[in-house]
């Protein structure tokens, strides 16, 4: 009889630290998605920066299944022969039973081993085991939903896949984590099956969620009174909905990524998720604090580089007090809040005309670009003439300065001092004045830099004609709309997002819907300040983490108390106050924000995962396992304290107020440096814990 090992876990000022070092070395890990080495959305992100640290933990115990896709495999994957004795025969054994199961390593940081299933093979399969399922569970996918379709057969392939592993002389503890409806089948057929496997469900964002809030319903006021089989039936995801439902009543283990999923699935799939466990990043920290911030510098001027170009012929705006903006993400204009980002930048645009600061007017000029991809016939002709005559403009500066340049150096070689008012003649004029000529332009720079091919029904397009934001000269908000993600190959704006993202200034993501959100999570980690909402699941769980997120650079807007034109307000306000910061302040702040990475790094927030699987373990395998929880198994507890540097109230604010002097910024720059070493040594989060797993070969 083996020797229960506990799997306690004690409060460590609210993070879990595994209070004894126990080995799990017969134990093996295989996570299931449909985004491994398969980049659809969020999920694939979760699963590729999480690599390494569960590779650290697991070593060649841990097996990554998702879907075989030519395209990926040959840029991402390099194809072996399995390593692992069992899982060769397992493997062998599927492939010469019609199926194509290939192996091999993901080619991303933790190089883990994975398992990449050809559903399209095994396609013949198809209506026997959609029968199975009926006469199962009578759950019936209809035959045109492709993507259910190929959820079947996932299911059956990853069930059957694992039921062989399970066939060894000697199995191992399995623990199998699927994540999201689209993988959940094989879990149901596992525990339908009895398969000594110990199971975890994961749901990104759930399907009625999604769909309901992506309609015109107040979501968040009526989550407990939906009847959540006709409204599924409404939108004909009923099946995708059973599908979604069962995976997550028949783990062990239920988890989702943030408290606001929870909620919403407690209410939409009616069963609260055993543990929370957040999506983090794989953080790369600078030796030096400044590197981060130079970096900034150096995209800021690449983006300047290319609002030269849009705007030419309209540059009367100082571009050195240009604040760029972004929201990114995929298209979903009200979920992910891009229609209260263009009204608040309406309102922003009214108060930046009329405000007066210091009896100054205040000079700033806020850029706000759109990245969000829509359907497109390429970039418009306007948008690329823009960077022609930017890069034409270039070229004749560089032709008058060598001219002006050969001129001053032959002075010189006589030993005579240049008549300056003769260093440039008629011609170099001549070259100047048809180059100045070249930027005339008889209309605005454009708001949009492709052609859409929905342009009268596009919601971005249509909102900007509603509330008058045409890039005109008196206008002191401009819009871009960028409808293609950003790539560094692109002729129009030559940067990858992480570049992008780095140049920029703030990150606006006011989402309704956002189970957890990545966006302003990757801005943060690389000092960018962001605007969130309490409706995200990053916002709650920085609103629970840090005694004053504002002061950080993390702005949390209220979403979920106020009305809409309310929110808009606030948004208004966030922005405004933003605009009036300063440089100093600016730099500030982004240096603040950039110290919250360690509480969105992987190696804080994978202990989540870890206790997830050893809830799982000790539930399938009661005898060799169990766990004792003392503390709930929310991420709640750590608090980030406010900055050392920020006065005390009742002046609180004045740190992002214009109203003081460049002396009181002297002063607050001196303490934030006083303070910065004694505050990382209160917030140091990276608390020691051991790793529990020992890296040996079960199979
Ligand atoms: C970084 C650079 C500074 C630069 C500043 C601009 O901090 O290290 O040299 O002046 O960015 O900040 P801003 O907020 O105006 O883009
Ligand atoms: C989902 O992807 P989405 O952008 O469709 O999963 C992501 C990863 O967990 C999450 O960050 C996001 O909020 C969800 O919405």
């Amino acid at each position: 009889m083996p020797l229960a090992r506990s799997l306690s876990v004690t409060s460590l000022s609210g993070l879990e630290e595994w209070d004894e070092e126990f080995d799990l070395e017969d134990a093996v890990l295989f996570e299931i998605a449909w985004e491994v080495a398969n980049k659809v959305g969020g999920i694939y992100t979760v699963i590729q920066t999480k690599a390494r640290l569960t590779s650290e933990e697991w070593g060649e115990n841990y097996f990554l299944v998702g879907p075989y896709v030519e395209s990926n495999v040959r840029t991402q994957v390099e194809l072996i022969e399995p390593t692992n004795p069992a899982l060769k025969r397992t493997i062998d054994k599927m492939n010469s039973s019609g199926c194509k199961v290939y192996f091999g390593r993901w080619l991303i940081e933790g190089s883990p081993y994975v398992v990449l299933i050809d559903v399209g093979f095994t396609a013949w399969s198809l209506d026997t085991w959609k029968s199975e399922l009926w006469e199962l569970c009578d759950i019936g996918v209809p035959w045109f939903d492709r993507e259910a379709n190929d959820a079947v057969l996932f299911g059956f392939l990853t069930a059957w896949l694992l039921g062989e592993v399970t066939q060894s002389e000697e199995p191992p503890h399995i623990v199998a984590h699927f994540h999201e409806w689209l993988a959940g089948l094989g879990l149901v057929l596992c525990r339908h099956r009895q398969l000594p496997v110990a199971t975890i469900f994961t749901t990104h964002a759930t399907l009625l969620g999604r769909y309901l809030c992506a309609g015109n319903v107040d979501f968040y006021n009526k989550l407990a009174n939906f009847n959540v089989d006709k409204e599924a039936g409404d939108r004909q995801i009923y099946h995708r909905y059973c599908l979604e439902r069962a995976a997550a009543h028949c783990a062990h283990v239920f988890t989702t990524v943030s408290q606001i999923t929870a909620i919403e699935a407690e209410h939409l799939l009616k069963r609260k998720p055993d543990i929370v466990t957040p999506n983090g990043l794989n953080v790369k920290k600078f030796s030096a604090v400044h590197e981060f911030q130079n970096l900034h510098a150096q995209s800021k001027n690449r983006i300047q580089e290319f609002v030269r170009g849009h705007f030419y012929g309209h540059l009367d705006f100082n571009l050195d007090k240009c604040l760029f903006l972004f929201i990114a993400g995929r298209y979903e204009f009200s979920n992910k809040g891009a229609d209260i980002f263009l009204e608040a930048l309406a309102r922003l645009n009214y108060l930046l005309r009329v405000s007066v600061c210091k009896n100054v007017t205040l000079d700033v000029t806020v850029i706000a670009f759109f990245i969000m991809p829509a359907r497109t016939n390429n970039f418009n002709v306007e948008t690329l003439k823009g960077q022609a005559v930017r890069k034409q403009l270039w070229d004749t500066a560089q032709t008058v300065k060598e001219r002006f340049g050969k001129k001053l150096y032959e002075s010189l070689l006589v030993g005579q001092l240049p008549d300056v008012s003769k260093m440039l003649d008629k011609e170099d004029f001549t070259i100047m004045k048809r180059a100045i000529f070249a930027t005339q332009r008889q209309c605005q720079p454009p708001i949009c830099t492709h052609n859409m091919l929905e342009d009268s029904s596009d919601p971005i397009l249509n909102c900007v004609r509603r509330i008058g934001l045409f890039n005109s000269s008196a206008d002191r908000v401009k819009i871009i709309f960028h409808p293609e993600f950003l790539s560094s190959t692109s002729p129009l704006l030559p940067m990858d997002y992480e570049e992008f993202v780095r140049g920029c200034h703030l990150g606006v993501f006011p989402s309704y819907y956002e189970p957890w959100g990545y966006t302003p999570a990757e801005c943060t980690v690389m000092g960018i300040p962001s605007i969130s909402t309490n409706l995200s699941g990053f916002g709650c769980f920085m609103e629970e983490h840090i005694a004053d997120p504002s002061a950080y650079g993390i702005y949390i807007l209220d979403r979920r108390f106020r009305g809409v034109d309310e929110s808009c307000n606030q948004l208004t306000s966030f922005l405004f106050q933003f605009c009036k910061q300063s440089r100093r302040q600016r730099i500030i702040q982004r240096n603040r924000t950039e110290r919250l990475s360690d509480l969105l790094d992987w190696r804080y927030l994978g202990r989540y995962y870890i206790s997830a699987r050893h809830m799982a373990l000790a539930k399938a395998f009661p005898d060799t396992y169990y766990y004792e929880l003392n503390e709930p198994t929310s991420t709640s507890g750590f608090r980030y304290p406010r900055p050392a540097s920020v006065p005390p109230s009742p002046s609180l604010s004045r740190h992002s107020s214009p109203h003081h002097s460049e002396a009181e910024d002297n002063d607050e720059e001196e303490r934030y440096d006083e303070d910065l070493e004694a505050e990382k040594d209160r917030v140091n989060i990276r608390q020691p814990y051991a790793l529990p797993f020992k890296n040996k070969s079960a199979l």
